[in-house]
């Protein structure tokens, strides 16, 4: 039972959780017919925004700013991605790359939802923009974490130094932890996709399911246990590729 002026959701200097029940929709200025709950963004101390994007069937997602890459990750519902050249039915489990300044466009064949994440993209000097990537997370190989079969790691973007985002699906089976605590530079952006566990994010120790998200600011220690009866997946963004001091 829900308590009254209580909840899950936590904000603090380096790392945020958000439970779905603080959620708050607003319109976005060139989205047709559609909302977004905007979870993570620079107004907490990220370099990079996540939104949940909610569109009413016919409802469209405008481009994202000048100079903005994008991806996106199909939660449910049926939404048509056309880049131009050929347009792709997208339902759960699809995802697509947008490079900074693509163009195509998002509509909804039904009411659906997808996450979004975006950031400035950090382009590379030697190497070419990326490229447009449009993909189901079925055709992906996951592979074992640090030798551990029961946390297995999806890339769904290339290994490619012109990709500065990565983005991943942890699928670990109930018992399984993170094998350290981890602490480092890059920053992530988590949304618990099935199952959960316990999550450590600084001194705090967060229980964890289907539907919560994390902001992890760089260097916050970060550790995961999946507990329950199914495997715990998530969805996870990181910044990789670029000097640090550099910003390039
Ligand atoms: O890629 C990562 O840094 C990952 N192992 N972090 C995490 O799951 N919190
Ligand atoms: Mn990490």
């Amino acid at each position: 039972m829900k308590q009254f002026g209580h909840t899950r959701t936590k904000v603090t200097p380096n790392h945020a959780f958000i439970t779905p029940d603080t959620h708050v929709k607003a319109p976005i200025v060139g989205w047709d017919n559609a909302e977004a709950i905007t979870l993570i963004s620079p107004h907490m101390g990220a370099r990079f925004t996540m939104y949940i994007a909610l569109i009413e069937e016919n409802g469209n997602v405008g481009p994202a700013g000048e100079g903005v890459e994008r991806f996106i990750f199909v939660l449910n519902g049926r939404l048509i991605f056309d880049d131009g050249n050929k347009e792709t039915a997208m339902a759960g489990g699809w995802y697509a790359y947008c490079p900074a300044d693509a163009k195509y466009t998002i509509r909804a064949a039904s009411g659906s939802q997808m996450v979004l994440i975006e950031r400035p993209y950090l382009p590379l000097a030697g190497y070419d923009a990326p490229e447009m990537i449009i993909e189901h997370e079925n055709h992906k190989q996951s592979a074992a974490f640090l030798g551990d079969e029961d946390a297995q790691l999806k890339l769904l973007l290339p290994d490619d130094p012109r990709y500065d985002m990565g983005v991943n699906l942890f699928r670990f089976k109930p018992g399984t932890p993170l094998p350290f605590v981890e602490t480092h530079v890059m920053e992530h952006g988590l949304m618990m996709m099935q199952g959960g566990g316990v999550y450590r994010l600084d001194d705090n120790w967060y229980p964890i399911q289907q539907g919560d998200v994390i902001w992890m600011g760089s260097y916050c220690p970060q550790w995961f246990g999946a507990l329950g009866k199914e495997d715990a997946i998530y969805l996870y963004y990181k910044d990789i590729n670029r000097d640090p001091l550099l910003g390039k």
